[in-house]
């Protein structure tokens, strides 16, 4: 390989490496809240078609107390009339949601993922679609932690849920994050 071909390589990499950073910093890539002692992470949303009344936002809440606490509501906000949070269950074969009765409890250590076929924050009354690229805000509100205004980023329809392909990777990060919280509380 002569050096031409390094110089040439080396500017492969770069350009890359450029797009990769990119892409990760796109619109799709929602920001982390800390409120107290909660943490949240990604908050997402999928577009809805033209019509839709409805949509949901999807989000990692973790908490990283001594005491457990609860979302307790959520405040619809510039898209939505009403906004709710949802747990799903199948009954008979078919697909339910409800709202989650006192709150969703978020205990000392644990992480609560919302996400699609699963718990998520309902937005009812849309005032207009979801759309990709854009954000929809709702106010969740915890028992203890207080209230915090949460940016949904919206993803198009059909597309997969940020960061699927890296879900176990980040598990295992909010794993280990966790294991060193617990031995750092016994000192
Ligand atoms: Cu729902």
């Amino acid at each position: 390989m002569t050096s031409t071909d390094w110089k040439t390589l080396s500017y492969a990499c770069a350009a890359i490496t450029a797009l990769a950073v990119t892409q990760m910093s796109g619109p799709a890539q929602a920001a982390d809240y800390d409120i107290g002692s909660i943490h949240i992470a990604q908050p997402w949303a999928r577009a809805t078609p033209k019509g839709a009344s409805s949509g949901a936002g999807y989000l990692t809440i973790t908490n990283r107390g001594a005491a457990p606490d609860r979302l307790t509501s959520c405040v619809a906000s510039d898209v939505a009339g009403q906004c709710q949070i949802h747990s799903m269950t199948m009954e008979g074969g078919v697909m339910k949601m409800r709202p989650v009765e006192g709150g969703l409890e978020i205990k000392p250590g644990e992480t609560v993922t919302l996400k699609p076929s699963g718990l998520h924050v309902m937005l009812t009354d849309l005032k207009k679609p979801l759309e990709p690229g854009k954000t929809a805000t709702a106010m969740l509100q915890f028992e203890k932690a207080g209230s915090v205004a949460v940016e949904f980023a919206i993803v198009a329809l059909g597309a997969p849920a940020p960061g699927a392909a890296t879900g176990g990777t980040m598990m295992m990060e909010g794993h280990g994050g966790m294991m060193q919280q617990m031995q750092m509380d016994k000192h």
